[in-house]
């Protein structure tokens, strides 16, 4: 949540709903977007934004803030509807959304939009990232976290469980994967393309995990 307190906060439950509305106000200005994963995921970024992250509006590059990496870059939309709700992002800027010049592309980039700590685009980037940004962090003594949200596509990627068993090597008790397990990819459906299930039983062995709807929250454990 902001670090400023707010008197009379909307529910969880209000927020996801904001953040669906933006998301679904953002597909109307292009006539198109990643609506339905924006759907799916907001209740998980209302969830992040408003429970667990530690960061400051008007400071978006404040140094003590949680990170949070979007590895699915084309994801993003979900990503502007929740800092748009989170006050990161002007909600007028809802109706720039895919123009040039706008800082909200149709896919993540970190250097066009407050919030956005990484670029996206090519897949499975996102976990290696954020195993590289809780070392550095810990290195530097800070007591702020990383959040990275990767889809259940990006499984099919080495560099992904590489990045797991990295984090579980280096104790990093700061970095807190969600993985959207909706069991979709380009292709069909992500079960069929490359297996990966018991995905938990994979993961157990070096990590604590739970899953909440369809998607999991994974943070190495030891
Ligand atoms: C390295 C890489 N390979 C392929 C693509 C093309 N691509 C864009 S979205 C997508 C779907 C991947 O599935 P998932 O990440 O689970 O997303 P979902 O279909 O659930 O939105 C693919 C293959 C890409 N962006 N990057
Ligand atoms: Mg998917």
């Amino acid at each position: 949540m902001s670090t400023s307190s707010l008197v009379n906060a909307p529910s969880l439950s209000q927020r996801a709903r904001n953040i669906r509305r933006n998301a679904l106000r953002m597909g109307e200005v292009q006539g198109q977007g990643y609506i339905a994963q924006a759907l799916d995921i907001s209740d998980v970024l209302a969830v992040a934004y408003f429970h667990a992250m530690r960061y400051r509006p008007e400071e978006p590059t404040w140094e003590d803030r949680d990170r949070f990496l979007l590895s699915n870059g084309h994801y993003a939309i979900a990503l502007y509807a929740a800092l748009i709700e989170a006050g990161i992002i002007p909600e007028v800027e809802l109706d720039t959304y895919g123009f040039d010049e706008s800082r909200l592309p149709m896919s993540g980039m970190a250097s066009y939009t407050p919030g956005m700590e990484m670029s996206g685009g090519s897949l499975g980037l996102g976990l290696s990232i954020a195993v590289g940004m809780g070392l550095g962090l810990k290195r530097k003594g800070s007591k702020s976290r990383v959040f990275t949200l990767f889809s259940d596509g990006e499984l099919d990627e080495g560099s992904k469980w590489e990045a797991m068993m990295s984090a579980a090597h280096h104790k990093l008790d700061n970095l807190i994967a969600i993985i959207d397990v909706n069991n979709q990819q380009a292709d069909g459906p992500s079960k069929q393309m490359m297996g990966f299930e018991p995905l938990v039983d994979k993961l157990e062995p070096s990590a604590g995990s739970y899953v909440e709807s369809t998607a999991m929250t994974w943070t190495p454990s030891w």
